[in-house]
């Protein structure tokens, strides 16, 4: 923000964009700038008279109200945004000659904004959804659009099936629910009538599609791409972004409960990062391969519904990316920023993968209808950060004010001095002259993409049995809000073809007999076992960055709460005190302990792990209190390491937690909850909540 006076010497109070601020004691003044004397009352005739139709500061004050919102995106509608930078730390000039890879150390701006797919802006964080992971990075040769999910692969194969997978999960036509869901009739219907979406329902089915945070996310690129070099020459590649935190996911009855106590939990959690300075970063990692090599794969690298094995293309880490500043303005930044697949720079080319062909006219065109002009690129979150010359005139919402006569091209008054012109550029975006013949113009799939089965086969496999229990289960759930009978049949049917065992499981979840298999369009292999696709897996071992929430009451013991906070600060993660009041309680020792939480509020659910540190007299309080039990059952049954001091226990027995591995006594090892706060009792499930 700045402040500047013009010739006349008025002063301009601007932000970033060259927007007015309101930093509190300025005049008001209309939009037009005119000064006025009062804000909270309309202009009448009289004291208690008809208000005035002349009052023009009430009628633009609500006329500007009245249009405040605008469309929603068709997908991806509710999400968060952040500012940072991507960092190149391992420079790959001879793959490509994308600015942002060309040498150690240089930065360049980013902004990212994540999403859920199917819910409305005013949905809630937490459903069973694919996450958008969306790049947009502001190189010196224009922005660079990565517009990525944190599933690497996709429902459909070809962008024209699109509209009708949308409308098939958003809420169903006729009556305008389920929000934000994929658990119901026409979702499923669909699915099952495209099986070519069963490797995508994989994933979707997994623990990916509830992450615990943004901040423990991955993301990827999704389709292949082509890096170009500065002599012309292509590869392949995939590009996918590693979180430092690694992944991981909440529990399915966590997330249902999440999305009651805060729907906003990821985005809060992003925000509440990056404003502590605890700034997120994520890895990016290429896989690059040539045309030959893609040749020899059982699959066709065009084909979005297949990824390519880390096992068989590792990644190689070529740069970093930290968000370190969250937007000044949610509207102005997270909800009008554009991200455009189109938007490429030299050294990053399309291929003809017919998904990505169909998504490089549809985000260009919906900015149309969203952001209603355009200019939309004219809006200081979407507006290059590198010189940007063109003829391209006028249109709704100009701001730009162009100069000079010439707004044509070739002109010859651009020599005369009238006009700047083009800028000269011998580095500028030439697209790959792929040379292969394709043959005549049909509507077809191509052969090569025919397999539906071989790799939803290869990551159910992949995962650890809790993983697999939960894919299981999240069907068995979904399937069992499906109200139609020849839905589940078809869906089963398919399922088979990916894993025998694991559709069994599901029929029997369910209630229902197993169907015969579908009759696949060519017959599944039993591919490689691949590591890299378990969350497990690929875990931590650290708890950094999670969060540790400490019931305590009047009487708690002082060294337990301090334990866990000097723990806490050394491994990174962040503690929470919750108490029956907001305004705290007094410890053993006197002193007083202001919460961030309210018991009633601040339910286990919004922890990695808890602490219950009652006094003699507080165990009794909280005995009779139903968020206190609930607090100790859910993060029992959520898998939690738990520290409880000794009067705490018969809590725990009031809601049956028979102390196990993970529940610590806080005499022994207050900080248990802090040292274990990124992992769970995977072998406490099978007797809370074991799957079908
Ligand atoms: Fe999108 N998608 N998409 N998508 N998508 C949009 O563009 C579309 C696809 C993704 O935070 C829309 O600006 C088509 C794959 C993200 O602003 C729209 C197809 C992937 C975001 C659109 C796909 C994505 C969008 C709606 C199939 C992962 C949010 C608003 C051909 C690689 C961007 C907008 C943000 C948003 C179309 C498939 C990711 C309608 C036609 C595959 C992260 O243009």
């Amino acid at each position: 923000m700045s402040s500047e006076k013009t010739q006349s010497g008025i002063e301009m109070t601007t932000g970033s964009g060259g927007e007015p601020q309101q930093r509190g004691g300025e005049p008001l003044t209309t939009n037009h700038g005119v000064p006025i004397p009062d804000n909270q009352n309309s202009l009448k005739s009289g004291e208690r008279g008809p208000t005035l139709l002349e009052d023009f500061v009430l009628r633009e004050k609500i006329f500007h109200f009245d249009h405040e919102r605008i469309p929603e995106r068709i997908v991806h509608a509710r999400g968060t945004g952040a500012h940072g930078y991507f960092e190149c730390t391992d420079p790959i000039p001879e793959l490509t000659m994308a600015q942002p890879f060309q040498k150690k150390g240089m930065k360049v701006p980013v902004f990212v904004r994540f999403s859920t797919v199917a819910g409305s802006k005013g949905s809630k964080d937490t459903p069973r959804d694919v996450r958008g992971f969306a790049v947009k990075f502001y190189t010196e040769d224009g922005n660079w659009d990565l517009v990525g999910n944190n599933i690497p692969v996709f429902f459909i194969q070809d962008a024209m099936k699109f509209p009708d997978l949308i409308h098939s999960v958003k809420p169903e036509s006729d009556r305008g629910f389920p929000q934000a869901a994929s658990a119901h009739d026409t979702f499923w219907d669909f699915i099952s009538l495209s099986p070519e979406s069963m490797h995508m329902m994989m994933w979707l089915m997994s623990d990916r599609a509830i992450p615990r945070s943004f901040r423990m996310m991955d993301g990827f690129g999704v389709h292949t791409f082509r890096f170009v070099n500065a002599s012309g020459e292509a590869t392949f590649v995939k590009f996918h972004w590693r979180a430092k935190l690694r992944a991981q996911s909440v529990l399915w009855d966590e997330a249902v409960k999440i999305s009651g106590a805060d729907p906003d939990y990821n985005r809060r959690d992003l925000f509440e990062a990056i404003t502590m300075g605890d700034c997120p970063e994520w890895e990016l990692g290429v896989q690059v391969f040539d045309e030959d090599w893609a040749a020899e794969q059982p699959y066709d690298v065009l084909d979005a519904t297949k990824l390519v094995p880390e096992e068989d293309i590792p990644l190689r880490i070529v740069g970093r990316m930290v968000l370190d500043r969250y937007p000044d303005n949610f509207f102005a930044e997270t909800e009008q920023v554009a991200f455009l697949p189109s938007n490429v720079i030299p050294g990053i080319d399309f291929t003809e993968d017919p998904l990505l062909q169909g998504r490089l006219f549809s985000y260009l065109d919906t900015q149309k209808s969203r952001l209603g002009t355009t200019n939309f690129h004219q809006i200081p979150v979407n507006a290059p950060k590198c010189p940007m010359h063109n003829f391209q005139r006028d249109g709704m919402m100009q701001t730009y004010v162009h100069t000079g006569r010439a707004n044509y091209e070739p002109n010859s008054l651009y020599k005369a001095g009238e006009e700047t012109g083009p800028r000269p550029a011998d580095h500028h975006f030439a697209t790959y002259p792929d040379a292969e013949d394709h043959g005549p113009k049909r509507r077809l799939r191509a052969e090569t993409f025919a397999d539906h089965y071989s790799q939803a086969r290869q990551f159910y496999r992949s995962q650890t049995p809790p993983e697999q229990d939960h894919i299981v289960a999240a069907i068995t759930f979904e399937l069992s809000k499906v109200d139609l009978d020849h839905v589940r049949v078809q869906a089963l049917s398919h399922l088979r073809n990916v894993d025998e065992d694991m559709a069994a499981r599901i029929a029997k979840g369910i209630g229902i007999d197993l169907p015969d298999a579908a009759t696949p369009a060519k017959a599944p292999f039993d591919a490689q076992i691949s590591d890299a696709l378990s969350i497990h897996k690929t875990a931590t071992d650290e708890p950094m960055g999670r969060m540790v929430g400490v019931l305590v009451t009047d009487g708690t013991e002082d060294a337990q709460v301090e334990a866990i906070r000097s723990a806490a600060e050394a491994a990174g993660v962040r503690v929470q005190i919750v108490a029956e009041k907001r305004g705290g309680v007094t410890l053993e020792s006197g002193t007083h302990l202001m919460a961030d939480g309210q018991l009633a509020g601040t339910p286990s659910v919004m922890f990695d792990a808890v602490a219950i540190l009652p006094s003699e007299e507080g165990a009794k309080d909280l005995a009779k209190l139903a968020p206190a039990k609930d607090f100790a059952a859910d993060a029992f049954a959520h898998l939690k390491a738990i520290v409880v001091s000794a009067p705490a226990k018969a809590l725990l027995e009031a809601v049956d937690a028979e102390p196990d591995d993970f529940v610590f006594m806080a005499e022994d090892d207050p900080a248990a909850c802090v040292e274990h706060a990124h992992e769970r009792l995977w072998s406490r499930e099978a007797m809370v909540n074991p799957a079908p």
